[in-house]
């Protein structure tokens, strides 16, 4: 199963500046020829891959982008300013599609790279561009040539950061769903979730990709239940964060049979960074609270951080957030800083390719 981040958003380049009608007026100087300015080059629409962004999340919210308009020409001769570019930054793996969501317009493979999109209308010719021999006075100006405006799709396949493993009934949806826009399916009953589902959670600055799969039983590497087969989700993570129901009696051995299933599956999966959540706390006094998180500390042994939560009331969420970030943050590979030019945010207008 691929994972998709998708958004459908709205670009338009700017419209070129109009040209300007004006006269040379200057004491002692009769009939003063035409000086009307051109108009500006409207700004063009570029999308550029940048490091630091996993996720297409900002284009949800904003869905509209244009360019500014050139500035319009003026008297004495003076030319209208082109507009302003708008560049939109994407995470690298950003393909930009056309309105049919077939044909690839751009695909951004590094950071740093960046393709035009839209390129700016024309400015408008200004009346000095008219005079000939025979209209010496020409009152014709052009207005500004409209821009490009298109729909397209970028599209992102994700990976996902953080793994919810646990047993059926743990939370893990619930847990989600606080956490991310993401509305997976929530139930008292084993086995609510039968397929994958990723969200993007934000954490003060930082987003990354966290994925609920189904709930794991004893025996699940040899098929029980769903069995592990939705495990591959969670082989790339940086980081599993193992959710134990703190409302059942034994949660230490809760813990073990998960903790048997990942080493039974491979893939690295059993050495993998782990944030281990006793969850519902919320349903739990104090006394009980205390006797179980010992337990599971107990059973996590040192590796293991131990956080007690409830993704219910939102109790202790934020700080197994900032936990799991801190644990993809090690993951990934450091940038490599001094490769990247800083990106620029506009880029000169060059006149060599505005034919
Ligand atoms: N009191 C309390 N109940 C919770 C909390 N989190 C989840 N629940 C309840 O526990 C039940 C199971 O929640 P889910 O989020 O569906 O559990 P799951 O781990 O995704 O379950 P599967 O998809 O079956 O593996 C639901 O009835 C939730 O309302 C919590 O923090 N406190
Ligand atoms: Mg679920």
């Amino acid at each position: 199963m691929k994972f998709l981040d998708e958004a459908k958003i709205f670009l338009k380049s700017g419209d070129g500046g109009n040209g300007c009608v004006a006269f040379r007026r200057e004491k002692f100087i009769e009939f003063g020829g035409p000086n009307g300015g051109d108009g500006g080059r409207g700004g063009d629409v570029w999308v550029e891959a940048v490091d630091g962004l996993n996720t297409l999340i900002d284009y949800r919210y904003q869905q509209h982008f244009k360019a500014e308009r050139g500035h319009h020409g003026m008297g004495s001769d003076r030319s209208g300013a082109k507009g302003q570019d708008t560049v939109l930054r994407v995470p690298v793996g950003t393909q930009v599609l056309d309105d049919d969501k077939e044909t690839v317009l751009a695909d951004l493979t590094e950071v740093g790279q960046r393709v035009r999109l839209l390129k700016g209308g024309d400015g408008g010719f200004g009346n000095a561009h008219f005079k000939t021999s025979t209209n010496r006075a020409p009152r014709r100006a052009d207005p500004g040539w409209p821009g490009e405006e298109r729909w397209v799709w970028l599209r992102l396949k994700l990976i996902a950061d953080a793994g919810l493993v646990g047993l059926p009934n743990a939370g893990k949806s619930t847990f989600l769903a606080a956490t991310s826009a993401a509305r997976p399916k929530i139930a008292d009953y084993p086995f609510t979730t039968l397929h994958p589902n990723l969200g993007v959670v934000r954490v003060d600055d930082h987003e990354f990709v966290l994925a609920d799969i189904p709930g794991l039983i004893e025996g699940a590497h040899e098929g029980a239940g769903l069995g592990d087969r939705f495990l591959g989700h969670v082989e790339r993570c940086g980081v599993l964060l193992h959710l134990v129901d703190g409302t059942q009696e034994d949660v230490a051995e809760a813990y073990r049979v998960v903790r048997g299933e990942l080493a039974a599956y491979g893939g690295g999966l059993a050495a993998k960074p782990e944030i281990v959540g006793l969850n519902k706390t919320d349903a739990l006094d104090a006394e009980t609270l205390a006797a179980r998180l010992k337990a599971l500390k107990a059973a996590a042994g040192r590796k293991a951080k131990v956080v007690a939560l409830s993704g219910a009331t939102g109790g202790g969420v934020q700080e197994v957030l900032r936990l799991l970030w801190t644990r993809i943050a090690e993951s990934r590979p450091a940038p490599a800083a001094e490769e990247q030019p800083a990106p620029a945010d506009i880029t000169p207008w060059a006149p060599t390719d505005s034919d």
